[in-house]
């Protein structure tokens, strides 16, 4: 029997990878109400345990987790040169995990000026205006969990971690969006369902502190994810309806980048608090994952950042051993969990 935190560490890690791996083969894809029904029975044959198939391979999302969870356990006080050649070492090793068309680059400038800036490839990246992709937040899970008793050491190594690669405002403000809700989703007791209204409030005043302070705004004016934020709770008091999932689409997005796709990670996880029509399945976790799944897109990404979220809130119990164990390399990140956890707690 494992302790309620170590069982939220494995959850969050082990939630991360089934998002990213059973997401992975519908990265891209635009999802019919046919594919919805095609996407039910993916699940239920691979939750029946009679079924042998192929492991769902992960991709760069995991790689990069990875790489960070890595970091903080060598580097604990946070040095971003480690991090940069973890990233980077990695990719060389494994070029194929289906990375960002752009992010290559800064690995290879990384490489090229040996780490001797290691936040500079990034500035130039999009001539200069830095990334916005959903690369520093699809990474973000052991953050939160390695930082749940200090918020300001917390945010300081989600921003300079995510600068290594994305330097555009809505690509370091979407991974600390990500990073907090999982935070919240951590600090939540998992014994009873998030009330999500009280969930989006809280985060609300918390990025929108950060953006105020990223864009030096007055108090009046929307800033970006806030925005998204207030959209997000209007969606959550909608009753569901045919038209509602290309509704969440259009206003919260399915795309590649932070903006259109980490509120969208959060709302999953929030609207499957409850039973979502079309979706048959008694499992939360499941449910979340495969709701994500089913708005097509960045599948594999959105499916990610909602499991490390809903993982965070209910732990290790939640995960469905029949699914998880066509997901690659699932003990390995079940023993970074424990290590993790293991260096956090003094154990
Ligand atoms: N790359 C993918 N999916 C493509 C298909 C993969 C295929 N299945 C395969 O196996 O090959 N997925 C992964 O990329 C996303 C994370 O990307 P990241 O790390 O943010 O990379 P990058 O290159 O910095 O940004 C991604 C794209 O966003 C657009 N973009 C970003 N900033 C921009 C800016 N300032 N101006 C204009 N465009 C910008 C560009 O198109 C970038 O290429 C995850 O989905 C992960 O799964
Ligand atoms: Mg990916
Ligand atoms: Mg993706
Ligand atoms: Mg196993």
């Amino acid at each position: 029997m494992h302790s309620p935190t170590q069982s939220k560490f494995r959850g969050c890690l082990l939630g991360s990878l089934m998002g990213d791996c059973l997401g992975a083969p519908y990265e891209g894809q635009e999802i019919t109400s046919g594919d919805k029904i095609i996407i039910q029975r993916y699940f239920d044959k691979m939750e029946d345990p009679s079924f042998k198939g192929p492991f769902k391979k992960y991709t760069d999302d995991t790689a990069m987790m990875r790489s960070v969870a890595n970091f903080l356990l060598d580097k604990p006080d946070g040095d971003m040169k480690h991090l940069a050649r973890l990233f980077v070492n990695e990719f060389f090793k494994q070029p194929g995990r289906g990375y960002g068309q752009n992010v290559v680059e800064v690995f290879e400038k990384l490489k090229d000026t040996k780490y001797k800036d290691v936040f500079k490839p990034a500035t130039e990246q999009f001539n200069g205006s830095g990334s916005y992709g959903n690369g520093g937040a699809m990474r973000m899970a052991p953050i939160p969990l390695f930082f749940n008793d200090n918020f300001d050491a917390m945010l300081k190594v989600a921003e300079e971690s995510t600068k290594i690669t994305h330097t555009n405002l809505l690509g370091i403000n979407g991974a600390l969006l990500q990073c907090l809700a999982i935070h919240q989703a951590f600090q939540a007791d998992s014994s009873r369902p998030v009330d999500v209204q009280s969930f989006c409030a809280e985060l609300l005043k918390k990025i929108k502190k950060i953006e105020d302070n990223a864009y030096e705004v007055e108090d009046q004016s929307e800033t970006p994810f806030c925005s998204k934020l207030k959209q997000m709770q209007s969606l959550l008091k909608k009753k569901p309806s045919d038209d509602l999932d290309e509704e969440v689409i259009y206003i919260l997005g399915n795309g590649i980048s932070a903006y259109e796709s980490v509120a969208t990670a959060i709302y999953c996880f929030l609207r499957a608090q409850t039973d979502i029509p079309g979706i048959q399945t008694s499992d939360q976790l499941r449910r979340t994952l495969q709701y994500a799944i089913t708005l097509g897109g960045d599948t594999d990404t959105i499916a990610c950042m909602a499991g490390a979220i809903v993982g965070a809130h209910l732990g290790e119990g939640a995960i469905n051993k029949n699914l998880l164990q066509h997901c690659e390399k699932h003990q390995q990140i079940e023993e970074l969990a424990d290590k993790l956890f293991e260096a956090t707690s003094g154990v």
